[in-house]
């Protein structure tokens, strides 16, 4: 059983003209695509072959880590934004006006780490012991390791807004927050308290 390349949950030009087809057709196609042919390669004939993404993601270090991770990050990623404009849940909703006062306070916060973070990395908005916080992490840093319940993310590497946007991450992170992102998705993770599973 090898890992597969979960296919985008919509057209690959759905998220014109924030996102293009062609940034899509790249990052899903070719960098996604990469970490999971180079995970493969590295779990081929040992222990870990057969795993799921989130067990090696959990347990590997080194290159299995970092391939693992941004194939899980990237699916999550993916799931993060869509096409249709959602709204959060009840249940969500009253989280985010107890712990951030607004979703548009909380809508900053998101922008201010995504924007801010330091060369390649993801911007989250988690629950941490029962309350929404807004993290980033680096490179291939996921979540999953730690004990936060992961709602929606932001790719903040390059190669996710270059073609679009160039060197603008304020510009892509403003385009994805003002239209793209997925709250639907959010509440789901949010109401059943567990991450999104990537699919076998
Ligand atoms: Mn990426």
């Amino acid at each position: 059983m090898t890992i597969a390349l979960m296919p985008l949950p919509y057209a690959q030009d759905a998220l014109e003209p924030h996102i293009s087809a062609k940034t899509l057709e790249i990052h899903h196609g070719a960098h996604h695509k990469t970490y999971v042919d180079k995970l493969n390669a590295a779990i081929d004939g040992t222990d870990d072959a057969g795993k799921t993404v989130e067990e090696i993601t959990k347990s590997a270090s080194g290159p299995k880590f970092n391939n693992a991770a941004q194939i899980w990050n990237h699916g999550f990623y993916w799931h993060s934004m869509s096409p249709e404009k959602t709204e959060p849940s009840e249940s969500l909703a009253t989280a985010i006006t107890n712990d951030f006062g607004s979703i548009d306070a909380l809508l900053e916060a998101l922008s201010n780490e995504a924007v801010n973070h330091f060369a390649s990395g993801w911007a989250w908005l988690v629950v941490d012991a029962g309350k929404l916080k807004v993290i980033s992490t680096h490179d291939a840093g996921c979540p999953l390791t730690t004990d936060v319940v992961p709602l929606l993310t932001v790719d903040v590497w390059e190669h996710a807004y270059y073609i679009d946007q160039m060197n603008k991450r304020p510009a892509y992170v403003k385009a994805v927050l003002e239209n793209l992102l997925n709250w639907k998705f959010a509440s789901d993770n949010f109401d059943r308290g567990t991450a999104w599973t990537y699919p076998a």
